[in-house]
């Protein structure tokens, strides 16, 4: 059983306004990659030629094709402890966010409700040029990329690097880093701005900073409480610890 500060218990007790950040590390144990370290998606694919706007510019059916991949593997898997123990915070605290940098569904699928998706959902698609969202099927096998009715070609849902979050899910998100008094991230590198900054601004702004993660991160100087390990493993002990 892990052993958390006097201070965190308290909060767990009292706190009304909690949030959580997410990231790529709380769905490993579903099986899904992460994106950074040795066993990352980008040890075998380059960023910049698979989520840009200018690699969907370069080659469409290249990117296309990687989100194939991948969203083949994630309709496959299933939400681990670790998101369950999530849905089980949401339940216990009056006000409670989880901003999620994840884009495979999996908070939703485990019943978190009050999810705001700041990189998208990769089970969507919409048109490069207008933005509309497109419900038809994409089948890149039998070639070229579906289009849009104003022409342009369809992309998934996702927030590529050097595009603009969606403008309600990154609001919303700053709106519960800056008032939370209990701030979780977890399963996150925090490398890429701006969802590394939340949890940065909610600490600036008082709440109580705790991360979970696998290894240390930029994080775990500024944090309250650092806890190195599995989300699957730690989370689920601090819903135990609500219930004592
Ligand atoms: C476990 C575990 C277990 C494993 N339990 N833990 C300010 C400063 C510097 C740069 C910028 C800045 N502001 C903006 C930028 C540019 C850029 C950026 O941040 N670059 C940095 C990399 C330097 N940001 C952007 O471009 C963003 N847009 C933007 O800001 O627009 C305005 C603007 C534009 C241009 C200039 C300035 C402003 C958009 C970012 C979009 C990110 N998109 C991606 C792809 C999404 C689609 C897809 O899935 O294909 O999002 S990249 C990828 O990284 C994905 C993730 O959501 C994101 C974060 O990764 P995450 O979740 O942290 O995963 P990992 O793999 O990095 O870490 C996992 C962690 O889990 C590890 O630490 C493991 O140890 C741990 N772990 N198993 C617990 N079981
Ligand atoms: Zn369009």
């Amino acid at each position: 059983m892990i052993e958390l500060p006097e201070k965190l218990l308290k909060l767990l007790r009292t706190a009304k306004k909690v949030a959580v950040l997410t990231g790529a590390g709380v769905s490993a144990e579903s099986g899904v990659p992460t994106f950074r370290g040795d066993e990352g998606l980008w040890k075998k694919f380059r960023a910049e030629e698979l989520a840009t706007v200018e690699a969907f510019m370069r080659n469409s059916r290249l990117v296309w094709e990687w989100y194939m991949y991948r969203r083949e593997l994630i309709s496959s898997v299933k939400p681990n402890a670790g998101h369950y123990a999530l849905v089980e915070l949401e339940n216990h605290f009056e006000d409670f966010t989880l901003i999620t940098q994840n884009v495979d569904g999996l908070h939703r699928a485990a019943g978190s409700r009050n999810i705001l998706e700041l990189h998208g959902n990769i089970t969507r698609n919409k048109c490069f040029d207008c933005g509309q969202p497109f419900e038809g099927e994409i089948d890149i096998s039998r070639g070229d990329i579906p289009r849009c009715e104003c022409g342009g070609k369809i992309r998934p849902d996702v927030v590529w690097f050097g595009e603009l979050l969606p403008a309600h899910a990154i609001n919303g998100a700053f709106d519960a880093s800056d008032t939370a008094e209990l701030f979780f991230s977890v399963g996150t590198s925090a490398l890429v701005h701006p969802a590394a900054s939340m949890p940065v601004t909610a600490k600036r702004n008082g709440a109580y900073l705790v991360e979970i993660n696998r290894e240390p991160t930029p994080l775990s100087d500024i944090a309250d409480c650092a806890l190195h390990g599995k989300s699957g493993d730690i989370l689920p002990q601090i819903v135990e610890k609500l219930k004592e």
